[in-house]
């Protein structure tokens, strides 16, 4: 880990001040940990969860999904997040955007907004109306949202970026993979290894963004259930975070060993992919992917997170099926560790052999013609590595067959 620029000045004024990158990224670390507890309440609290889920329609709705999932979890932890960075770096308020619409409809079909308020009690009052007068589930959250969580611990004193706040935005993506949480599969991690479905695919997402030319900075991943308190307590969490700017680069994750050699006796390419993924991709994948390595997983936030850890060397995905806030924060990490997030199909198109630079996902500007969610999406599919070698594999192999 290294920091570049120890210039000190005035928060608001022409230049930043070294310590403004450090606390942004303690705040959301802060937060994130903060939503991770609310996701797990919703989980341990039966008549919290029956209320939990609705249904997206029109311009917000997921088409890959048949039936999509809002929570109120969702909407929650991300205005939490909206309202917590907001009180510190007013500057960002108005570029910090979600996956969701923040507006509820309760057993009345009556339209609430939902905010965090000032205090735990306007907050409960608030959410009472959205849960039918449900006082108990609503004070079970307010409190979730206005407690304090314990301060992480993150290592990143001194950290130093040139950039102020008014020149960045935040993607949250508040829960990914809600089918996986909804579904709620408890399963044991292996160390080393990827496992493709259950809680913990379920993935808090924070990414910070610059707004002038799109690129990720930062990024804040918190997995609410990585693993059960030995001593009964219940689930635990772990966060993982990265900084990617101009020189300065660090992670709270050391960089994977480089991808193996491809040649005779190398183990081939490790591949992840969603369980939806074309029949043609994974055709065409195949014979670079030695045996057993050519896995699925869910949760397109989960799948780079794998890449991230080392447990595949790449993510591909065809179709336009993720959005900004899925891929902003886990795109500073792999950033952060010399890797990217490209589009595919910019990749396919290039005529030169690409190192991935400009093709990399930007995260400032809406698709034109586009609607709702859709304005959002990766619309090209990506790929995310960490060894520029193993993006090179992947275009070179599907180049001529899509
Ligand atoms: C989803 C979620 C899905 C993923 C999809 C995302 O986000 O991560 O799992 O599909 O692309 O948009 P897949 O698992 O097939 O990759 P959310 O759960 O927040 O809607
Ligand atoms: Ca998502």
């Amino acid at each position: 880990m290294f920091f570049v620029s120890k210039r000190m000045c005035d928060h608001n004024n022409a230049a930043p001040t070294p310590t403004i990158m450090a606390d942004l990224l303690r705040l959301l670390l802060r937060v994130a940990e903060k939503a991770a507890d609310v996701a797990r309440v919703c989980r341990q609290e039966a008549p919290l969860f029956q209320l939990l889920v609705q249904e997206k329609t029109g311009d917000d709705k997921n088409k890959k999904f048949v039936q999509d999932f809002k929570t109120l979890a969702d909407v929650v932890i991300q205005e939490m997040i909206r309202h917590d960075v907001g009180a510190q770096f007013p500057e960002m308020t108005g570029f910090i955007h979600g996956e969701e619409s923040n507006k509820f409809e309760n057993g009345l079909g009556e339209s609430v907004v939902v905010t965090v308020c000032a205090t735990e009690a306007e907050t409960l009052a608030l959410l009472a109306t959205v849960l039918d007068g449900d006082r108990t589930a609503a004070s079970l959250l307010a409190k979730a949202i206005h407690q304090d969580p314990a301060a992480v611990d993150t290592g990143t004193e001194g950290l130093s970026v040139p950039h102020r706040p008014s020149e960045l935005g935040i993607w949250i993506d508040p829960i990914d993979a809600t089918s996986q949480y909804i579904e709620g599969r408890e399963e044991v991690l292996e160390e080393g290894r990827l496992s493709p479905s259950g809680l913990h695919c379920a993935l808090v997402l924070i990414g910070v963004y610059l707004r002038s030319t799109g690129e990720p900075i930062m990024g804040v991943i918190n997995q609410p259930f990585n693993h059960k308190d030995p001593a009964g307590g219940g689930w635990r969490g772990k966060h993982f975070w990265g900084v990617s700017c101009g020189s300065v680069k660090a992670c709270s994750v050391s960089a994977p060993k480089p991808a193996p050699d491809r040649g005779e006796g190398g183990n081939g390419l490790s591949v992840v992919l969603s369980s939806s993924e074309k029949r043609l991709v994974t055709d065409a994948l195949a014979p670079l992917c030695g045996p057993g390595r050519m896995m699925y997983a869910s949760g397109a936030g989960y799948k780079i997170l794998c890449v991230i850890q080392g447990l595949a060397d790449v993510y591909v995905l065809s179709e336009g099926s993720t959005f900004k806030w899925d891929s902003c924060a886990p795109h500073a990490l792999l950033r952060a560790l010399g890797g990217g997030v490209v589009d595919l199909n910019k990749c396919l198109l290039s005529s030169g052999g690409t190192d991935g630079g400009e093709a990399q996902l930007t995260y400032h500007r809406p698709l034109a013609q586009s609607h709702g969610a859709d304005r959002w999406a990766n619309q090209g599919g990506l790929v995310a590595y960490v060894d520029c070698k193993s993006l090179h594999a992947v275009i070179d192999t599907l180049k001529d067959k899509l």
